[in-house]
Parts: structure tokens; C-alpha cells; sequence
């Protein structure tokens, strides 16, 4: 395989005239079937996620609240004698293969393997012997759209693996796990979110997740029961630069830590805020550090809210955490500002970018029956300036990690 790690691929979003037809999970038991000619073991789904709230906060060691999504990534598989890994992947239309040494070795295994092999890799670096196996991938998690494509497939991989070769592996332990293939052999230094929320997440719950501490809170997420609707706007928006401004973000915000004496920006709290941003220097850092301390407080509001069922009342957060990533951490651009803005002009309750950013996907917290109308406003101010159209989709929470079959 040639090629560099990417998480930021874009063939197959949402209504892709090419969307392959067909439920997802059948769709990786016949490619199962086709590419190896017997049937898989088994069957496991990952989700991808929203963020409701909570951006940029995990690798903080702060908040965060996603939610999965009803589209995952379905993995068919079986133990395999040989010594190699096979992976078919739908959308990738290829098929790959590695050995200890390529799992043994970062970089050995480029694009999308990496995050397969990098599961493999993390695994056996954790001193679990990961069974050799064949492997057939689909998924409708729209790719590049920061909607935790990479999570969903290596929290997929990471489930069938631990399954088939019957892993002492507690659940709580797997994020972990996942989030290591990612940064360890993928090379993407993410946080710990995404890998959380596609395998703790329950339906019809948001997982208040404490990044420090792991501990967990599944927050009722009824949407249905308020009348409410997520309206998911992917921004069509060209990614800009993602991994090096990501890795750019998280570096601002460990050496702010670090000038400030603590182990992590959680540690300060709003009301000690004004008092840290006076002891730092640059007016860039300030502005990233103010983004997350007030991001944390936003998500323990957002949470409570939600405890209480005031689902409506966490609109403002939402706007917000959105003006937050605008204005003080910079990491939105003008597609994701305009779908914002058009979604609160159509009278959504909140709206905010969600995901590590430079496009991406826009949630938008409207009442049922107003979805189609925010919508439609949205592509309308898309079409004003000049935008390729957005496409749109409602969602609920979804189920996490789990065997299918
Ligand atoms: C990406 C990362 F993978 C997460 O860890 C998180 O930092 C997010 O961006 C921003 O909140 O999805």
C-alpha cells in the first residue's frame, strides 16, 4: 500500500450519487462472503458520533458529551489460519494485507490499513494475543465529514478482534486502546472522545464523558419524547490543513498549561479564568485558553440541563460553544459560520460546528416539524455565496460498539 495515514478522505459522503445500495451490515457479509468465499464468523458495528457539545476539551482532560450516530462501520469476520491480516474495504474498493512485522512497525501500513493494523498494534503492544484474522468492511459513516469515521473503524476492528479471540478486555479499557492505534500508528494525535463515544454510547442517551478520570454518565437524550430534532449539516466545506492545525491547537494548549503550573487546562475553572489569562503573555494563547476553560463550564451546564429534561434550554450553549470555536480557538471556516448562522435565522434553538473543525458537520437543535425548513434556509445561504451544497440529515441517538450477528 502506498500513501499517507488520512483521516480526512472524502469519497462517499451523504447521498453520494455512488452510495452503495443496501443495508450496511449486509453489504460487509456478502463482500465477507465474495472476497473470501465462506461465510464470517461473526458480524460487529461501531458507530460514529456527534459532539453535542464539549470541542477541543478531551485532550484537555476536560468534557465532552457525543452522542453516536445511527450510521456506523460494520465489520464481517473470521479467524484465519495463515499468518497475515486480510482486510477488504467497500469503500476503499481494495483489499490489503499485513504481518506481525507491518503491525509491529508504525508506518508500515499506510492509509486506511493503518487504523486496522494500528488496532492490531495497539493490542499486542498491550500484551493481548490478537488473533490472526479476515476482515470485510462497509460503512455509512460519511468519510471526512468529522463524524469519526477512523473511530468507528477501529472501534469496529478493536470489537471483532477482541471478540474472536475471546480478549480479556474490559470495556472501559477500549477507548484507550483505539485511541492508541490512532496516535501511535495512525499519526494523528487525537484526544480520547471519538474512540469513547463509538464504543461506551447507549441509544437515546449523550455520553458525559470526563476525560481525566474516564468516568462515565449516560445522560437521557430523548429528542422524540421533546418534540426535537438534531439536523446534521455537513458543510461540503474542503478540509484545510486539519492534522497540522489540530496538532497546532493541542501544542497552544499544553504549553499554556504548562506556563500556568498546572497539569492540564481542566484544571482551571472559570472563576479562577481572568486570573490565568493575566499571567500569559500572547494574546493568541489567551484567546485558546479562555475556548476550552469556558467550553468545559458550557458542557457541565449543557449536562444538567439535560439531567433536569430542559432539552430546548441548551440552545444558547450550543451557539455559544460555536461562537467559542470562532472568534477565540479559530478553528471554524465560513461554510460551517454560514450554516450556523442560516440555522438560527430559521429559528433553530442552538447551532454549533461539531468536530475538530476547518469543515466538517454542523449540528442544529431544531423542533421536529422545522427541520426541512432549517434545511432548506441553510442550502439557501450556501447558494447566496457561492458554497457547494451542504447535505442534510436528522439523527437519534444510536447504539455503541456492539456484535450484530
Ligand atoms: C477530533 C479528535 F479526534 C477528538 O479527539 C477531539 O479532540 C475533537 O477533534 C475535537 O473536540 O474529533
Amino acid at each position: 500500500m502506498t500513501g499517507t495515514p488520512d483521516t480526512t478522505h472524502r469519497p462517499g459522503t451523504t447521498n453520494h450519487p455512488d452510495r452503495p445500495v443496501g443495508p450496511v451490515t449486509e453489504r460487509a457479509a456478502a463482500g465477507f462472503i465474495s472476497e473470501y468465499a465462506e461465510r464470517p464468523a461473526g458480524v460487529w458495528a461501531a458507530p460514529g458520533r456527534v459532539n453535542l457539545i464539549g470541542e477541543h476539551t478531551d485532550y484537555n482532560d476536560g468534557f465532552v458529551l457525543p452522542f453516536a450516530l445511527p450510521q456506523r462501520t460494520v465489520v464481517a469476520a473470521a479467524p484465519e489460519r495463515g499468518r497475515r491480516w486480510t482486510v477488504w474495504s467497500e469503500q476503499a474498493g481494495e483489499r490489503i494485507s499485513f504481518g506481525r512485522a507491518d503491525a509491529a512497525e508504525p508506518g508500515r501500513v499506510t492509509g486506511w490499513g493503518a487504523y486496522v493494523a494500528g488496532v492490531v498494534w495497539a493490542l499486542r503492544e498491550a500484551g493481548h494475543d490478537v488473533p490472526v484474522a479476515r476482515l470485510a468492511i462497509a460503512s455509512d459513516v460519511p468519510l471526512g465529514a468529522g463524524l469519526s469515521s477512523s473511530a468507528a473503524l477501529e472501534s469496529a476492528v478493536l470489537t471483532a478482534l477482541a471478540d474472536l479471540g475471546e480478549l480479556d478486555l474490559p470495556l472501559a479499557d477500549r477507548p484507550a486502546l483505539a485511541q492508541r492505534a490512532e496516535n501511535g500508528y495512525a499519526g494523528m494525535p487525537c484526544g480520547i472522545m471519538d474512540q469513547s463515544a463509538s464504543l461506551r454510547c447507549q441509544p437515546g442517551h449523550a455520553l458525559f464523558l470526563d476525560c481525566r478520570t474516564l468516568a462515565v454518565e449516560q445522560v437521557p437524550f430523548d429528542l422524540d419524547a421533546a418534540g426535537l430534532a438534531i439536523l446534521v449539516i455537513d458543510s461540503n466545506a474542503p478540509h484545510r490543513h486539519v492534522g497540522g492545525e489540530y496538532a497546532a491547537r493541542r501544542a497552544a494548549c499544553e504549553s499554556a498549561a504548562a506556563a500556568l503550573g498546572v497539569p492540564a487546562l481542566r484544571d482551571v475553572t472559570v472563576d479562577r479564568l481572568d486570573a490565568a489569562l493575566a499571567r500569559l503573555d500572547d494574546e493568541t494563547v489567551r484567546r485558546r485558553v479562555r475556548h476550552v476553560v469556558t467550553e468545559n463550564q458550557r458542557v457541565l451546564e449543557t449536562v444538567e440541563l439535560l439531567r433536569t429534561g430542559r432539552l430546548a434550554e441548551i440552545g444558547p450553549l450550543l451557539t455559544a460553544s460555536h461562537t467559542s470555536m470562532r472568534d477565540d480557538f479559530e478553528i471554524t471556516v465560513p461554510e460551517v459560520d454560514t450554516a450556523v448562522e442560516a440555522a438560527l435565522t430559521a429559528g433553530a434553538y442552538g447551532a454549533r460546528m461539531t468536530g475538530g473543525g476547518f469543515g466538517g458537520c454542523v449540528l442544529a437543535l431544531v423542533d421536529t416539524a422545522a427541520a426541512e425548513t432549517v434545511a432548506s434556509t441553510v442550502t439557501e445561504a450556501y447558494a447566496g455565496r457561492g458554497f457547494r451544497a451542504p447535505s442534510s440529515f436528522t439523527v437519534t441517538p444510536g447504539a455503541g460498539a456492539e456484535r450484530i450477528n
